[in-house]
């Protein structure tokens, strides 16, 4: 039964390869907290190196990564504009509020994909009144839109219009190598004029632990101090950072199947009676599919498929989210079809 198992739920759940695990036996350690990590130290130039910065972080997590970098960039008491579905505004925990003292100014953009005009009317200079704008967020690939993925025109839009207004623009970039894929442009491209990118090694990249801030050096021995705020400093962290400059280094060239993956799950999704996804909506490796039609709740449909050995996450009463990512392969997610189609067809419905 386990080795069926299907799991869509999130391109967080990959386990290590075994030249990962192999790498992380034989990492040279030290204590990073006096830098002395050869590997995190490899890692951090590595990462610097492919985004054509000056320096990087490791952190333990996106979050912290996105946590850190908007303790950086702003004062207590300031705006951060964002996206209304973005994940350090729903899936962090308050922590812009808690750990930064910031209040989300978030703006709807269709698909999740933000553009000047849309947010220039929400920027506030100082004023006697009201909070002023400290930053600008981007999240790329937007994770809870659907994956969509900003044409590097808006990216670039945004981020002169938000320097000439003396604001600094952050940039979520969790899934940027898918992004990069999508639009078929390097990473340090479609994140060049960002004064700070996050990017995680623990999702389609399939490190276990892990990911980076790049910047500028001034930013990154910021991000130092708030990272150790956070109780992210590590010690012999090489054993990490050894998967993660596999990850980093190796699986970027293989992300275009999970994206192939994903529009092939969304074709055929879409010829299910009572789901409705729009496959040409579906960029990289997420994809979001309504259930209404088939009378049951994502919940209801989220628990017949686990049964069954098909693990997708429910994100509302009728949306289910899938992720692909290198441990589903194409026949996994026939798989996954396959009992998807048993789960919603009416005589089923009808027997429960
Ligand atoms: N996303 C997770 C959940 O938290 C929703 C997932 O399964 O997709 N930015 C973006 C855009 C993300 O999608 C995530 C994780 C993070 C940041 C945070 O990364 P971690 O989980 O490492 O803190």
């Amino acid at each position: 039964m386990k080795e069926l198992m299907v799991d869509l739920r999130s391109d967080t759940v990959t386990k290590p390869s075994e030249a990962m695990r192999k790498a992380m036996h034989d990492a040279e350690v030290g204590d990073d907290v006096y830098r002395e990590d050869p590997t995190v130290n490899r890692l951090q130039e590595r990462a610097a190196e492919i985004f054509g910065r000056e320096a990087a972080l490791f952190v333990p997590s996106g979050t912290m990564g996105n946590q850190t970098a908007l303790k950086v960039h702003t004062r207590p008491g300031q705006e951060v504009i964002c996206e209304e579905r973005c994940h350090i505004y729903n899936y962090e925990m308050g922590m812009l509020a808690a750990f930064s003292g910031l209040v989300p100014r978030t703006i709807h953009a269709e698909d999740g994909i933000l553009t000047w005009n849309l947010i220039a009317p929400h920027i506030r200079k100082r004023n006697d009144h009201r909070a002023r704008t400290g930053l600008i967020e981007l999240e790329n690939t937007s994770n809870l839109a659907g994956g969509s993925v900003y044409p590097l025109a808006t990216l670039n839009e945004i981020a002169d219009n938000a320097h000439a207004a003396g604001l600094p623009v952050h940039l979520d970039g969790a899934r940027i190598f898918n992004a990069g894929v999508a639009v078929g442009k390097p990473v340090a491209e479609i994140t060049r004029k960002f004064d700070s990118v996050m990017f995680c090694l623990s999702k389609g990249l399939g490190a276990p632990v892990g990911s980076m801030l790049v910047g500028s050096k001034e930013f990154i021995e910021e991000a130092l101090i708030a990272r150790k705020m956070l109780g992210g400093g590590m010690r012999q962290a090489g054993i990490l950072a050894a998967a993660g400059l596999i990850a980093l280094e190796e699986n970027p060239k293989r992300l275009h199947i999970d994206h192939a993956n994903a529009r092939f799950l969304a074709q055929e999704l879409a010829q299910i009676p009572g789901i409705k996804i729009d496959p040409a909506k579906v960029e990289s490796n997420i994809l979001f599919f309504d259930v209404t039609g088939t009378g049951l709740t994502a919940q209801e449909v989220s628990k017949r498929l686990a049964a069954q050995g098909v693990l997708a996450n429910p994100t509302s009463g009728q949306l289910i989210r899938m992720v692909t990512h290198l441990d589903v392969d194409r026949a996994g997610c026939e798989r996954a079809l396959q009992v998807l189609r048993e789960v919603v067809s009416p005589r089923v419905a009808v027997a429960s």
